[in-house]
């Protein structure tokens, strides 16, 4: 591709970013996601301090806004009301003010914050200050509430931010979705329903969030009561490079790093629990204590932890062989594979980008340079969607969308 049509999708990704600007925060793609989702916002926090850093932090600092007090950071906050989706602020009815959701998503932010940091140390250090103990107390919250035999619990899967994958399959069997009562979804209406979750997930989807809203969202009753919980290898992996970065703040910053360091500790010893006997990284149905027995792009992200076996590196070469571009969401050997349907088979930029970056800290450049580059066509080819089919790249999901946007500023352009 020439300089010039890079210089054009540069252009087409700053706008993305700014057209989906509310006012302080970015919604993931108009129509389909109107509020501000947790982990699309730090990544769009990172496209944005590409060309205009200040608005950077404040996406951040709108984020921040929607903490609870004990450091949870929900993955989602309503600033505002908005039209087009389910379920709102009336459906999970968390009383306080800006309204958010009772759940949280995969804490990007430290990493991203860190770059961010990175390329503004001088008028950035005021920020990194402000927003430091946040930041951590968050991951503080991680810590207490959902880290079992060091590998990081869900609560429910929108919380893994993949949300139909494959990885949650046993542990849904055994929720009960049969009584949640009439609803509308939205999704179906902005986006082919052939590629959403289908409705029995939603009934569950649902159920769940019933249940820890009926149960006052009380961390300890849900880790005793609730019919779901898994320890979520895309989680553990995220968690600790988070970790390892905020260490690297604390230190820059000159505060205490023992507890940072403890944390760390842990999670390194989580990993191993992660480490399915069949030869890969796993989540883990903490219910039965069974591996889920999905190879799914979050076990690709233990380079971005740090981790670096053998055995991942043949499994992902096996698996980029087998599509044309990479890195597919679900294993295209599994019978569960369907490269459109969201979670259980699609390409997404942002978790290559990721992945790739793992990789490349790891000293394997020239496959990290391999999934750069399929993205890099994906979008040159297609536009910013939301994702595509590993198999021939059509385009799905939402358009326009913030992510795809800040990943093409920040790495894959
Ligand atoms: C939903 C916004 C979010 C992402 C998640 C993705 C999807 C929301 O969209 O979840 O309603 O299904 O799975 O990772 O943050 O882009």
């Amino acid at each position: 591709m020439t300089a010039v049509t890079d210089e054009k999708l540069d252009k087409q990704a700053r706008k993305i970013l700014r057209d989906n600007d509310r006012g302080g925060y970015t919604v993931p793609t108009s129509g389909l996601y109107p509020y501000q989702w947790n982990w699309d916002s730090m990544f769009s926090a990172w496209g944005i301090a590409t060309f205009d850093v200040r608005r950077a932090w404040f996406e951040i600092t709108t984020l921040l806004y929607g903490q609870w007090d004990n450091g949870m950071i929900p993955h989602i906050i309503f600033h505002k009301r908005a039209e087009g989706y389910f379920p709102g602020p009336d459906v999970w009815a968390v009383e306080r003010v800006p309204h958010t959701s009772g759940i949280s998503q995969p804490p990007v932010a430290a990493t991203m914050i860190r770059s961010i940091y990175e390329s503004d140390k001088k008028a950035g250090r005021v920020h990194m200050e402000l927003i430091y103990g946040r930041l951590v107390s968050w991951h503080r919250w991680w810590m207490k509430n959902r880290v079992q035999d060091g590998m990081v619990a869900i609560t429910h899967p929108w919380e893994s931010g993949r949300d139909n994958a494959v990885d949650w399959d046993s542990a849904m069997q055994a929720v009960d979705g049969s009584n949640v009562g009439d609803y509308t979804r939205r999704d179906t209406s902005h986006v082919n329903p052939e590629m959403r979750p289908k409705k029995e997930d939603y009934d569950r989807y649902l159920a769940l969030v019933q249940f820890s809203r009926d149960n006052g969202w009380n961390e300890k009753y849900i880790a005793e009561h609730a019919a779901f919980r898994v320890a979520d290898v895309g989680m553990t992996f995220i968690l600790l490079r988070a970790c390892r970065d905020l260490l690297q703040i604390a230190a820059d910053l000159d505060h205490d790093t023992p507890e940072i360091e403890g944390w760390i500790e842990t999670l390194e010893a989580g990993v191993a629990n992660h480490w399915n006997p069949e030869g890969y990284y796993d989540s883990v149905n903490l219910r039965t204590g069974e591996f889920t027995g999905s190879l799914s792009s979050g076990s690709f992200l233990c380079w971005y932890a740090g981790v670096d076996p053998p055995e991942m590196m043949s499994h992902l070469k096996a698996i980029l062989a087998e599509v044309r571009y990479g890195v597919p969401s679900n294993d295209p050997r599994a019978e569960t594979f369907n490269p459109l349907r969201y979670w259980r088979g699609p390409v997404w930029g942002m978790m290559n980008a990721l992945i790739a970056i793992g990789l490349k800290d790891q000293g394997h450049t020239l496959t990290a340079e391999r999934l750069r580059k399929d993205t890099r066509e994906l979008i040159e080819d297609h536009g910013f969607y939301e994702y595509w089919s590993p198999v021939d790249g059509t385009p799905a999901g939402g358009r326009n969308f913030s992510w795809t946007a800040a990943i093409w500023l920040t790495w894959a352009g």
